[in-house]
């Protein structure tokens, strides 16, 4: 059997390498490397996800509950397609975020892609952990439909989307319905997503799940 997952980002590392401040060049966070259905946590931080992996410090922390899914089709238990960056996404399946902090602080913008089968949000503020001043806001309809990709997977429309706000930014609150939405590619820095391409009409809303349940369902075997 063949595995799609990447081990690590490693050749993004050194062009993105910054202080994480305001105006250093665009951080992307991939998420390629976090273990299926790990805690992020201070995987991007200097320290390990809750499986003891480590990438690229940009001194970057996320909330316990913030969990990364691998596909499927690459030997994990997500329900997703066509995702930005095979082959692992960020996730939760409690409460209704997942919160990123940033401790240096950063300012303009940032993009990413998301897939929804119900609606989303995000929210970008100026304290830690979600405090202080909202500097912006944005609704994420809900965009899976009728698609296919990878070869399986629900989940299979990833949106581009920026957001723009004034000020320093220093958590942002990935919103939602938990295991009905998820993020991937969020790059910091740039309020405009690279190679956008086509943005998909919203479509009918399904019910589906984005891991677990649902994958076991529509799980094929894979000659384990
Ligand atoms: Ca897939
Ligand atoms: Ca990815």
């Amino acid at each position: 059997m063949s595995y799609l997952r990447k081990i690590a980002g490693a050749s993004l590392v050194s062009l993105a390498f910054a202080s994480g401040a305001a105006s250093a060049a665009p951080i992307v966070l991939d998420f390629e490397g976090v273990g299926n259905l790990a805690s992020v946590n201070d995987f991007y931080n200097g320290g390990t996800d809750s499986a003891g992996n480590s990438g690229a410090n940009y001194g970057i922390n996320f909330s316990g509950t913030s969990l990364a899914i691998i596909d499927a089709d690459a030997g994990g238990s997500g329900n997703f397609g066509n995702e930005p960056s095979p082959s692992t996404i960020l996730f939760f399946q409690s409460g209704g975020a997942a919160t990123m902090n940033v401790a240096a602080g950063f300012d303009t913008g940032f993009s990413f892609y998301y897939t929804a089968s119900q609606g989303g949000f995000v929210n970008v503020y100026d304290g830690l952990n979600g405090t202080g001043n909202l500097l912006a806001s944005l609704d994420l309809a809900a965009n899976i439909g009728n698609c296919s990709g990878d070869p399986s997977g629900t989940f299979c429309t990833f949106s581009p989307i920026g957001v723009s706000f004034a000020g320093i930014a220093h958590s942002v609150d990935f919103g939602g319905a938990a295991n009905f939405i998820g993020f991937d590619n969020i790059t910091l820095g740039a309020s405009n997503p690279g190679n956008p391409g086509e943005v998909p009409e919203p479509a009918t809303l399904a019910l589906a799940a984005l891991g677990l349940a649902a994958m076991r369902a529509s799980r094929r075997k894979t000659g384990k």
